[in-house]
């Protein structure tokens, strides 16, 4: 059997080894959730709805262990890894709402009665990367569980420990046994098998662009449906009338959080010509005030990079001739650290400001106008989130729709809310998770004429 070492990003000590699911294993427990479905799906709406609140209420009791099992893991910081474990809770209790409510129409027809069904796919394949491994998981596995599918989930080898830790508490709170299954394993042997066996019959993919396109052309092939959350490049917009010392103050948040590692990261700042300079003078202790260390303490506010080969790749970016602008700071000793950079590029081609850099460095721009602004915003193959800063309500809402991202907020960086829809435009993504409509994504609208 193959096992994993699991790092602690902060300090580079093993916390653990793991044992990595295979091929075999893997189709093992396809074929068991295959089996459990068939019972999972015929659950009374209210029953399958009381067990989804019963692993809630685990999440919730346990909650301090996973968000200290994160720390661990994935380096977040303990006020960030407390919210995702949080988010977990939530998402479980939203859906537990939605047995209940997975209502179906009723359609006037001529002879009869025609009524719609939302019947569970089956088998739900989910695969996560290492940047949020608890909320993307339960993004997928909460509302496909409650509309009646079975789950197997595949966390980023990276980060097991809470995925493996949710799959306990499942079982604990009464998920039947095989209805909730997480296999640890590589991408290439466990996530590989989601898209080719074909009684997993959807696959959820959050990560890189790049393997969201193979997992799409491999999912073809069965017509296997697919959700996809993959890259972004979100703009943060600063119009000339906006608050700007308090747009200043928080685009490190937008961008920063996570150290970077976040596919809604504000990694482009667009400021008005006319503020640039302010804005600037302004960012700029913003920036050196971040407090970057220990992901345990509670008043550290950005921790380290995954591993030393993300931060290898994050540095890459910073060439010889890139204009830096500033830096924060960064902790001494051991531990992938990488400090938040702010970069201003001369060019529009330079691939600080059209690619994922993944990290705490972030490209600041000047526009002219609002359309200037739209078009920069605009020039880039993803389309995920961003905000805009304005005291103009009208503006606001115009560039709003003239962002083509999934997203936006308005002065704020808030993007995520376990009741409103998330994802991507362009090469970010397909199909929406989280929000009212999410449990329909992992159904098939049956429709059903009843002559009378
Ligand atoms: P990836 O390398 O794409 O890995 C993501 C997951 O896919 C991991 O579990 C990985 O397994 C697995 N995987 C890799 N190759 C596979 C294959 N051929 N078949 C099936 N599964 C495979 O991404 P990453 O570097 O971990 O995560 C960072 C990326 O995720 C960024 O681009 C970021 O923007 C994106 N992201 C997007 C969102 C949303 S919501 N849009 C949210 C978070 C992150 P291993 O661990 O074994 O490699």
């Amino acid at each position: 059997m193959t096992t994993t070492q699991v790092v602690n990003p902060a300090t580079e000590q093993v916390v653990t080894t793991l044992e990595l699911v295979g091929a075999d294993e893997t189709d093992a427990a396809i074929e068991r959730a295959q089996r459990a479905a068939v019972g999972w799906r015929e659950i009374a709406p209210g029953d399958r709805a009381r067990l989804l609140r019963r692993f809630a209420e685990a999440v919730d009791a346990n909650l301090e262990q996973l968000a200290q099992l994160e720390v661990v893991n994935a380096g977040h910081t303990i006020g960030n890894a407390r919210w995702e474990a949080g988010n977990v809770r939530d998402v479980l209790h939203f859906a537990a709402g939605i047995p209940e409510r997975l209502l179906g129409n009723q359609i006037p027809v001529a002879g009869g009665v025609d009524i719609t069904f939302h019947e569970p796919l089956g088998v739900v394949g989910v695969i996560v990367p290492w940047n949020f491994p608890m909320p993307i998981a339960a993004w997928g596995f909460g509302p496909a569980l409650a509309a009646g599918n079975t789950v197997v989930l595949k966390p980023a080898e990276l980060t097991p420990l809470t995925a493996v830790r949710l799959g306990e508490l499942a079982l604990q709170a009464g998920l039947p046994e095989g209805v909730f299954q997480v296999l640890p394993g590589k991408g290439s042997v466990v996530g590989q098998r989601f898209v080719t066996h074909p009684a997993v019959r959807k696959v959820v993919f959050t990560g890189s662009t790049e393997v969201g396109k193979e997992i799409m052309a491999g999912c073809a092939r069965q017509v296997k449906r697919v959700t996809l959350e993959l890259g972004g490049k979100s703009a943060n917009i600063v119009f000339a009338d906006a608050d700007l010392e308090r747009a200043a103050a928080t685009a490190p948040y937008g961008v920063f959080d996570n150290a970077g590692q976040d596919c809604c990261a504000r990694s482009r700042i667009l400021v008005q010509r006319s503020v640039f300079d302010r804005f600037l003078e302004l960012l700029e202790p913003a920036v050196r005030g971040v407090r970057v260390g220990d992901p345990a303490d509670e008043a550290t506010e950005m921790g380290p990079l995954i591993s030393a080969s993300h931060r290898a790749r994050v540095a890459s970016f910073i060439e010889p001739s890139t204009k830096v602008a500033f830096t924060g700071s960064q902790p001494d000793g051991p531990g992938f650290w990488y400090p938040p950079t702010v970069v201003l590029p001369d060019a529009p081609s330079d691939r600080l400001l059209t690619e994922e850099v993944f990290g705490p460095v972030v490209a600041v721009v000047a526009f002219e106008d609002e359309a200037d602004a739209i078009r920069i915003a605009n020039g880039t193959e993803y389309g995920l989130s961003g905000s805009i800063w304005t005291n103009d309500v009208g503006r606001a809402l115009r560039v709003s729709r003239g962002v083509e991202a999934g997203n936006l907020s308005v002065n704020s960086h808030s993007s995520v809310r376990y009741w409103t829809p998330f994802g991507g435009f362009k090469q970010s993504g397909l199909g929406r998770e989280l929000g009212p409509d999410a449990a329909l994504a992992f159904t098939e609208t049956k429709n059903v004429f009843i002559a009378t």
